[in-house]
């Protein structure tokens, strides 16, 4: 009885997440024109300075053995924000609007970058 109820739950769980997955792989897709590439190794962004044309979507990869996080400077802006990257894990995040965007890694805040948008 109580064991069905549990299967019963972690199904909705699972098929909540996996539907917000693919609103978000679907709305990026559509968005973005082009691709920008951030590795984040030696507990650096690189390149710290990176530049694209709206619409692209930029994606993030920790090559690091350390977790790390991208945390947009200015939520009221642009707001994102990753969950801690494992070694290897990626996060993306499109960029629309023309601006300069500043980020950390909320883990090490010293370590900063720029994503310039024209
Ligand atoms: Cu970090």
């Amino acid at each position: 009885m109580s064991g069905r109820v549990l299967r019963r739950w972690s199904g909705f769980a699972l098929g909540t997440s996996v539907a917000a997955f693919a609103v978000v792989a679907i709305a990026q897709q559509v968005a973005a024109t082009g691709s920008g590439e951030v590795a984040i190794d030696d507990f650096r962004f690189a390149p710290a300075d990176l530049t694209v044309a709206p619409g692209t979507r930029v994606t993030w990869t920790n090559r690091d053995q350390e977790p790390h996080t991208v945390v947009s400077v200015d939520k009221d802006v642009v707001p994102f924000k990753s969950q801690a990257l494992d070694t290897d894990d990626k996060f993306a995040f499109v960029f629309d609007k023309a601006g300069t965007y500043k980020y950390f890694c909320s883990v090490h805040p010293r370590m900063v970058g720029t994503v310039t948008v024209k």
